[in-house]
Protein backbone atom coordinates (compact mmCIF):
# COMPACT_ATOMS: atom_id res chain seq x y z
CA UNK A 1 0.00 0.00 0.00
CA UNK A 2 1.28 3.71 -0.71
CA UNK A 3 0.21 6.60 0.85
CA UNK A 4 0.43 8.32 -3.21
CA UNK A 5 -2.87 7.21 -4.25
CA UNK A 6 -1.67 7.76 -8.05
CA UNK A 7 1.09 5.41 -7.74
CA UNK A 8 -1.26 3.04 -5.44
CA UNK A 9 -3.15 2.90 -8.90
CA UNK A 10 -0.13 2.82 -11.09
CA UNK A 11 1.16 -0.60 -9.15
CA UNK A 12 -2.26 -2.34 -9.78
CA UNK A 13 -2.29 -1.56 -13.34
CA UNK A 14 0.99 -3.15 -13.32
CA UNK A 15 0.24 -5.59 -11.66
CA UNK A 16 -2.59 -6.54 -13.74
CA UNK A 17 -0.34 -5.96 -16.60
CA UNK A 18 -1.91 -3.08 -18.47
CA UNK A 19 0.43 -0.16 -19.92
CA UNK A 20 0.60 2.92 -18.90
CA UNK A 21 -0.94 6.63 -21.22
CA UNK A 22 1.36 9.54 -21.62
CA UNK A 23 -0.80 10.96 -19.28
CA UNK A 24 -0.24 8.49 -16.19
CA UNK A 25 3.68 8.44 -17.51
CA UNK A 26 3.91 12.41 -16.60
CA UNK A 27 2.57 12.05 -13.50
CA UNK A 28 4.87 9.69 -12.03
CA UNK A 29 7.38 12.83 -12.72
CA UNK A 30 5.86 14.44 -10.00
CA UNK A 31 5.59 11.82 -7.64
CA UNK A 32 7.37 12.53 -4.20
CA UNK A 33 7.37 9.07 -2.84
CA UNK A 34 10.64 7.78 -4.47
CA UNK A 35 11.33 4.98 -2.99
CA UNK A 36 7.36 4.20 -3.71
CA UNK A 37 8.31 4.78 -7.30
CA UNK A 38 11.20 2.57 -7.27
CA UNK A 39 9.41 -0.51 -5.51
CA UNK A 40 7.12 -0.71 -8.34
CA UNK A 41 10.20 -0.51 -11.04
CA UNK A 42 11.83 -3.11 -8.93
CA UNK A 43 8.93 -5.56 -9.03
CA UNK A 44 8.86 -5.48 -12.87
CA UNK A 45 12.43 -5.81 -13.05
CA UNK A 46 12.22 -9.06 -10.56
CA UNK A 47 9.61 -10.16 -12.39
CA UNK A 48 11.94 -10.43 -15.32
CA UNK A 49 15.12 -10.98 -14.27
CA UNK A 50 14.68 -12.07 -10.84
CA UNK A 51 17.84 -10.96 -9.02
CA UNK A 52 20.11 -11.55 -12.30
CA UNK A 53 22.20 -8.08 -13.07
CA UNK A 54 24.30 -8.06 -16.58
CA UNK A 55 27.65 -6.68 -17.36
CA UNK A 56 30.01 -6.98 -20.56
CA UNK A 57 33.79 -7.05 -20.92
CA UNK A 58 33.98 -4.31 -23.48
CA UNK A 59 35.95 -1.56 -24.82
CA UNK A 60 34.88 1.56 -25.95
CA UNK A 61 36.85 3.06 -29.24
CA UNK A 62 36.11 6.43 -30.46
CA UNK A 63 38.11 6.53 -33.60
CA UNK A 64 38.07 10.70 -33.96
CA UNK A 65 36.65 13.60 -32.20
CA UNK A 66 36.92 15.39 -35.34
CA UNK A 67 32.76 16.39 -36.42
CA UNK A 68 31.27 18.14 -39.42
CA UNK A 69 28.40 19.23 -36.84
CA UNK A 70 29.20 21.65 -33.54
CA UNK A 71 25.92 20.16 -31.61
CA UNK A 72 25.76 22.53 -28.17
CA UNK A 73 25.65 20.36 -25.82
CA UNK A 74 28.93 18.58 -27.12
CA UNK A 75 32.10 19.03 -25.18
CA UNK A 76 33.98 15.98 -27.30
CA UNK A 77 33.31 17.12 -30.58
CA UNK A 78 36.32 19.30 -32.13
CA UNK A 79 37.19 20.86 -35.96
CA UNK A 80 40.60 19.07 -37.73
CA UNK A 81 43.19 22.39 -37.40
CA UNK A 82 42.78 22.07 -33.67
CA UNK A 83 45.38 20.80 -30.82
CA UNK A 84 43.13 18.48 -29.67
CA UNK A 85 41.97 16.56 -32.60
CA UNK A 86 42.70 13.12 -33.15
CA UNK A 87 42.23 10.48 -35.90
CA UNK A 88 43.14 6.86 -34.95
CA UNK A 89 44.84 4.75 -37.53
CA UNK A 90 43.42 1.52 -38.04
CA UNK A 91 46.34 0.01 -36.35
CA UNK A 92 45.89 2.04 -33.05
CA UNK A 93 42.31 1.11 -33.06
CA UNK A 94 43.00 -2.93 -33.45
CA UNK A 95 45.77 -2.13 -30.39
CA UNK A 96 42.88 -1.56 -28.60
CA UNK A 97 41.33 -4.64 -29.04
CA UNK A 98 42.24 -7.57 -27.04
CA UNK A 99 40.87 -11.20 -27.00
CA UNK A 100 39.02 -11.45 -23.72
CA UNK A 101 36.44 -8.72 -24.86
CA UNK A 102 32.83 -9.93 -25.50
CA UNK A 103 32.19 -6.88 -27.01
CA UNK A 104 33.85 -3.56 -28.75
CA UNK A 105 31.60 -0.10 -28.90
CA UNK A 106 32.51 2.10 -31.67
CA UNK A 107 31.29 5.92 -32.25
CA UNK A 108 32.90 8.71 -32.81
CA UNK A 109 32.85 12.06 -34.94
CA UNK A 110 31.56 12.52 -38.27
CA UNK A 111 35.10 13.12 -39.88
CA UNK A 112 34.44 14.49 -43.38
CA UNK A 113 37.76 13.12 -44.90
CA UNK A 114 37.36 9.60 -43.88
CA UNK A 115 35.46 8.04 -46.79
CA UNK A 116 32.86 5.42 -45.53
CA UNK A 117 35.33 2.32 -46.82
CA UNK A 118 37.52 3.77 -44.08
CA UNK A 119 34.41 3.35 -41.27
CA UNK A 120 33.54 -0.48 -42.88
CA UNK A 121 37.60 -1.14 -42.81
CA UNK A 122 37.32 -0.89 -39.06
CA UNK A 123 34.50 -3.24 -38.79
CA UNK A 124 35.84 -5.44 -41.29
CA UNK A 125 39.67 -5.43 -39.67
CA UNK A 126 38.44 -5.88 -35.68
CA UNK A 127 36.28 -8.69 -36.93
CA UNK A 128 38.71 -10.26 -39.15
CA UNK A 129 41.55 -10.14 -36.09
CA UNK A 130 39.07 -11.08 -33.35
CA UNK A 131 35.94 -12.85 -35.22
CA UNK A 132 34.97 -14.06 -30.97
CA UNK A 133 34.33 -10.02 -30.12
CA UNK A 134 31.00 -8.82 -30.97
CA UNK A 135 30.93 -5.36 -32.66
CA UNK A 136 28.38 -2.59 -31.77
CA UNK A 137 29.26 0.45 -33.81
CA UNK A 138 28.15 3.77 -35.38
CA UNK A 139 24.71 5.31 -33.71
CA UNK A 140 22.02 6.43 -36.36
CA UNK A 141 24.11 9.60 -36.73
CA UNK A 142 26.82 8.08 -38.04
CA UNK A 143 24.80 5.74 -40.47
CA UNK A 144 22.78 9.04 -41.90
CA UNK A 145 26.13 10.20 -42.57
CA UNK A 146 27.37 7.53 -44.04
CA UNK A 147 24.36 7.05 -46.42
CA UNK A 148 24.39 10.62 -47.28
CA UNK A 149 28.44 10.26 -48.32
CA UNK A 150 27.56 7.36 -50.09
CA UNK A 151 25.07 9.06 -52.29
CA UNK A 152 22.55 5.60 -51.36
CA UNK A 153 20.15 4.20 -49.01
CA UNK A 154 20.68 3.59 -45.35
CA UNK A 155 19.74 -0.57 -46.03
CA UNK A 156 22.95 -0.64 -48.46
CA UNK A 157 25.32 0.88 -45.29
CA UNK A 158 23.82 -1.35 -43.08
CA UNK A 159 23.85 -3.92 -45.10
CA UNK A 160 27.86 -3.72 -46.21
CA UNK A 161 28.24 -2.88 -42.25
CA UNK A 162 26.69 -6.09 -41.31
CA UNK A 163 28.50 -7.75 -43.99
CA UNK A 164 31.66 -6.78 -42.65
CA UNK A 165 31.17 -8.32 -38.82
CA UNK A 166 28.66 -5.47 -37.76
CA UNK A 167 26.50 -7.39 -35.14
CA UNK A 168 24.50 -4.63 -33.21
CA UNK A 169 23.89 -0.79 -33.52
CA UNK A 170 24.57 1.19 -30.62
CA UNK A 171 21.78 3.66 -28.83
CA UNK A 172 23.22 7.14 -29.30
CA UNK A 173 22.42 9.99 -31.44
CA UNK A 174 18.74 10.22 -30.54
CA UNK A 175 19.26 12.52 -27.49
CA UNK A 176 15.48 13.90 -26.94
CA UNK A 177 12.83 13.20 -29.91
CA UNK A 178 11.76 16.93 -29.40
CA UNK A 179 11.95 19.18 -32.57
CA UNK A 180 12.05 22.64 -29.87
CA UNK A 181 15.38 20.95 -27.98
CA UNK A 182 16.43 19.70 -31.40
CA UNK A 183 16.66 22.89 -32.81
CA UNK A 184 18.33 24.81 -29.57
CA UNK A 185 20.58 22.51 -29.27
CA UNK A 186 21.50 20.03 -32.28
CA UNK A 187 19.71 22.16 -35.00
CA UNK A 188 21.97 20.45 -37.89
CA UNK A 189 21.67 16.36 -36.64
CA UNK A 190 18.86 14.19 -37.80
CA UNK A 191 15.87 14.37 -35.84
CA UNK A 192 13.20 11.35 -34.80
CA UNK A 193 11.41 10.44 -37.61
CA UNK A 194 15.17 9.57 -39.53
CA UNK A 195 16.73 8.02 -35.89
CA UNK A 196 13.84 6.02 -36.08
CA UNK A 197 13.70 4.55 -39.30
CA UNK A 198 16.96 3.93 -39.20
CA UNK A 199 16.40 1.98 -36.49
CA UNK A 200 13.75 0.00 -37.83
CA UNK A 201 15.48 -0.67 -41.00
CA UNK A 202 18.09 -2.13 -39.12
CA UNK A 203 15.80 -4.22 -37.17
CA UNK A 204 14.01 -5.54 -40.45
CA UNK A 205 17.83 -6.38 -41.23
CA UNK A 206 18.35 -8.52 -38.51
CA UNK A 207 20.46 -5.80 -36.76
CA UNK A 208 19.57 -5.94 -33.48
CA UNK A 209 19.69 -1.81 -31.91
CA UNK A 210 19.98 0.03 -28.09
CA UNK A 211 18.60 3.53 -27.60
CA UNK A 212 18.76 6.09 -25.56
CA UNK A 213 17.58 9.24 -23.83
CA UNK A 214 20.39 12.22 -23.02
CA UNK A 215 18.09 13.92 -20.27
CA UNK A 216 19.17 16.41 -17.82
CA UNK A 217 19.65 19.83 -19.91
CA UNK A 218 16.90 21.73 -21.44
CA UNK A 219 14.29 19.05 -21.90
CA UNK A 220 11.04 18.97 -20.04
CA UNK A 221 9.45 16.19 -18.16
CA UNK A 222 7.10 15.97 -21.19
CA UNK A 223 9.76 15.58 -23.61
CA UNK A 224 11.42 12.89 -22.00
CA UNK A 225 7.65 10.67 -21.33
CA UNK A 226 7.15 11.48 -25.35
CA UNK A 227 10.54 10.40 -25.97
CA UNK A 228 9.79 7.01 -24.50
CA UNK A 229 6.37 6.98 -25.38
CA UNK A 230 7.92 6.97 -29.19
CA UNK A 231 10.86 4.37 -28.35
CA UNK A 232 8.09 1.78 -27.23
CA UNK A 233 5.91 2.46 -30.14
CA UNK A 234 8.40 1.20 -32.31
CA UNK A 235 9.47 -1.43 -30.23
CA UNK A 236 5.64 -2.81 -30.14
CA UNK A 237 6.15 -2.83 -33.81
CA UNK A 238 9.98 -4.24 -34.82
CA UNK A 239 10.40 -5.72 -30.71
CA UNK A 240 14.42 -5.17 -32.29
CA UNK A 241 15.51 -3.06 -29.46
CA UNK A 242 17.99 -4.40 -26.85
CA UNK A 243 17.75 -1.75 -24.21
CA UNK A 244 17.08 1.49 -23.38
CA UNK A 245 19.50 3.60 -21.45
CA UNK A 246 19.05 7.17 -19.66
CA UNK A 247 22.10 8.48 -20.65
CA UNK A 248 22.63 11.61 -17.59
CA UNK A 249 24.11 15.04 -18.72
CA UNK A 250 27.45 15.84 -17.92
CA UNK A 251 27.05 19.97 -17.62
CA UNK A 252 31.27 19.99 -18.66
CA UNK A 253 31.79 23.32 -19.71
CA UNK A 254 28.88 24.54 -18.88
CA UNK A 255 27.48 25.69 -22.60
CA UNK A 256 23.94 24.47 -21.71
CA UNK A 257 23.42 24.17 -18.06
CA UNK A 258 26.17 25.15 -14.96
CA UNK A 259 25.33 21.02 -13.62
CA UNK A 260 24.42 17.80 -14.36
CA UNK A 261 21.05 16.53 -12.42
CA UNK A 262 20.82 15.06 -9.27
CA UNK A 263 21.09 11.45 -8.17
CA UNK A 264 17.34 11.48 -7.25
CA UNK A 265 16.44 12.49 -10.59
CA UNK A 266 18.88 9.87 -12.36
CA UNK A 267 16.75 7.24 -10.05
CA UNK A 268 13.59 8.54 -10.93
CA UNK A 269 14.05 8.68 -14.40
CA UNK A 270 15.52 4.82 -14.33
CA UNK A 271 12.39 3.62 -12.73
CA UNK A 272 9.92 5.67 -14.99
CA UNK A 273 11.94 4.26 -18.34
CA UNK A 274 11.25 0.42 -16.74
CA UNK A 275 7.41 1.33 -15.54
CA UNK A 276 6.76 2.84 -19.20
CA UNK A 277 8.58 1.00 -21.22
CA UNK A 278 7.00 -2.72 -21.06
CA UNK A 279 8.17 -4.22 -23.70
CA UNK A 280 12.09 -3.36 -23.24
CA UNK A 281 13.98 -6.28 -21.67
CA UNK A 282 16.80 -4.47 -20.45
CA UNK A 283 17.43 -0.72 -18.87
CA UNK A 284 20.70 -0.17 -18.75
CA UNK A 285 22.11 1.79 -15.41
CA UNK A 286 25.18 3.38 -17.19
CA UNK A 287 27.76 3.82 -14.54
CA UNK A 288 30.08 6.53 -16.62
CA UNK A 289 27.57 9.28 -16.51
CA UNK A 290 25.55 8.51 -12.97
CA UNK A 291 28.46 7.47 -11.14
CA UNK A 292 29.42 4.39 -9.66
CA UNK A 293 27.16 4.93 -6.46
CA UNK A 294 24.21 5.55 -8.13
CA UNK A 295 24.28 3.33 -10.80
CA UNK A 296 24.39 0.76 -8.11
CA UNK A 297 21.31 2.16 -6.52
CA UNK A 298 19.25 2.47 -10.16
CA UNK A 299 19.56 -1.58 -9.55
CA UNK A 300 16.84 -1.56 -7.04
CA UNK A 301 15.07 0.93 -9.34
CA UNK A 302 14.51 -0.91 -12.22
CA UNK A 303 18.06 -1.28 -13.94
CA UNK A 304 19.27 -4.75 -14.89
CA UNK A 305 22.57 -4.06 -16.95
CA UNK A 306 25.03 -1.75 -15.78
CA UNK A 307 26.85 -1.77 -19.19
CA UNK A 308 30.88 -2.72 -19.24
CA UNK A 309 34.06 -2.39 -18.19
CA UNK A 310 34.51 0.48 -21.34
CA UNK A 311 38.15 1.00 -20.86
CA UNK A 312 38.81 4.53 -22.05
CA UNK A 313 35.36 6.41 -22.36
CA UNK A 314 36.38 9.78 -24.12
CA UNK A 315 32.57 11.61 -24.94
CA UNK A 316 31.31 11.89 -21.35
CA UNK A 317 34.93 12.21 -19.47
CA UNK A 318 35.44 15.42 -22.37
CA UNK A 319 32.52 17.07 -20.46
CA UNK A 320 34.22 16.23 -16.93
CA UNK A 321 32.82 13.05 -15.97
CA UNK A 322 33.53 12.40 -12.13
CA UNK A 323 33.35 8.33 -13.17
CA UNK A 324 36.24 6.29 -13.42
CA UNK A 325 37.88 6.29 -17.30
CA UNK A 326 37.06 2.30 -16.94
CA UNK A 327 36.52 -0.50 -14.81
CA UNK A 328 37.67 -3.78 -13.50
CA UNK A 329 35.06 -6.88 -14.35
CA UNK A 330 35.54 -7.51 -10.43
CA UNK A 331 34.56 -4.36 -9.55
CA UNK A 332 31.61 -3.99 -11.53
CA UNK A 333 30.93 -7.52 -10.03
CA UNK A 334 30.93 -5.90 -6.27
CA UNK A 335 29.26 -3.27 -6.85
CA UNK A 336 26.41 -5.85 -8.26
CA UNK A 337 26.60 -7.76 -5.47
CA UNK A 338 26.82 -4.75 -3.07
CA UNK A 339 23.13 -4.24 -4.66
CA UNK A 340 21.94 -7.83 -3.69
CA UNK A 341 22.09 -8.91 -7.56
CA UNK A 342 23.66 -11.99 -9.04
CA UNK A 343 26.18 -10.29 -11.49
CA UNK A 344 26.20 -12.42 -14.98
CA UNK A 345 28.31 -11.39 -17.55
CA UNK A 346 26.72 -11.16 -21.12
CA UNK A 347 27.67 -10.69 -24.69
CA UNK A 348 26.51 -7.38 -26.69
CA UNK A 349 23.49 -9.11 -27.56
CA UNK A 350 22.89 -10.11 -24.13
CA UNK A 351 23.76 -13.80 -24.51
CA UNK A 352 24.89 -14.92 -20.60
CA UNK A 353 28.54 -16.44 -21.09
CA UNK A 354 28.49 -19.76 -19.90
CA UNK A 355 31.51 -18.94 -17.50
CA UNK A 356 29.94 -16.56 -15.82
CA UNK A 357 31.27 -17.26 -12.04
CA UNK A 358 27.79 -16.86 -10.89
CA UNK A 359 25.60 -18.77 -13.05
CA UNK A 360 24.32 -21.99 -10.71
CA UNK A 361 23.16 -18.83 -8.19
CA UNK A 362 21.71 -17.27 -10.48
CA UNK A 363 19.81 -20.88 -11.76
CA UNK A 364 18.62 -21.62 -8.68
O1 LIG B 1 24.53 10.47 -28.66
C1 LIG B 1 27.31 13.43 -25.63
C2 LIG B 1 25.76 11.43 -25.47
C3 LIG B 1 25.94 9.65 -26.87
C4 LIG B 1 27.35 14.03 -23.57
O2 LIG B 1 24.30 1.60 -27.05
C5 LIG B 1 26.57 12.88 -23.67
O3 LIG B 1 25.10 0.56 -25.33
C6 LIG B 1 26.16 12.87 -21.43
O4 LIG B 1 25.78 6.23 -27.87
N1 LIG B 1 26.88 14.01 -21.25
C7 LIG B 1 26.93 8.64 -27.41
N2 LIG B 1 25.98 12.29 -22.63
C8 LIG B 1 27.12 7.49 -26.43
C9 LIG B 1 26.29 6.29 -26.79
C10 LIG B 1 26.16 5.16 -25.83
C11 LIG B 1 26.66 5.25 -24.54
C12 LIG B 1 26.56 4.12 -23.73
C13 LIG B 1 26.00 2.94 -24.17
C14 LIG B 1 25.50 2.88 -25.46
C15 LIG B 1 24.93 1.61 -25.99
C16 LIG B 1 25.57 3.99 -26.31
O5 LIG B 1 26.55 10.31 -25.79
C17 LIG B 1 25.52 10.80 -27.75
C18 LIG B 1 24.99 11.79 -26.73
O6 LIG B 1 23.63 11.55 -26.47
N3 LIG B 1 26.56 12.55 -24.98
N4 LIG B 1 27.81 14.36 -24.78
C19 LIG B 1 27.49 14.60 -22.28
N5 LIG B 1 28.19 15.71 -22.08
FE1 LIG C 1 29.48 15.49 -33.57
FE2 LIG C 1 28.08 13.72 -32.13
FE3 LIG C 1 29.34 15.76 -30.87
FE4 LIG C 1 27.19 16.25 -32.39
S1 LIG C 1 27.22 15.00 -30.49
S2 LIG C 1 29.12 17.38 -32.42
S3 LIG C 1 27.40 14.69 -34.02
S4 LIG C 1 30.32 14.06 -32.02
Amino acid sequence: MFKDKNLERVQEKVNAGERLFREEGLKLFSASDILALGKIADGIKKRRHGNKVTYVVNRQINPTNICVLSCKFCDYATKKNRPNAYAMTLEEILNHCSPDLKEVHIVGGLYHEWPFKFYLDIVRAIHEKFPAIQIKAYTAVEIDFFARMEKCSIEKILTRLKEAGLVCLPGGGAEVFSERVRKALFPFKIGAPRWLEIHKTAHQLGIRSNSTLLYGHIETHEERVDHMLKLRELQDETKGFLSFIPLAYQAGKGKVVSHSVSSLEDLKTIAIARILLDNFDHIKSYWVTMGEETASMALHFGADDLDGTIGKEKIMHAADATSPLGMAKERLEQLILSANGIPLERDALYNIQPNSEFLSAASR
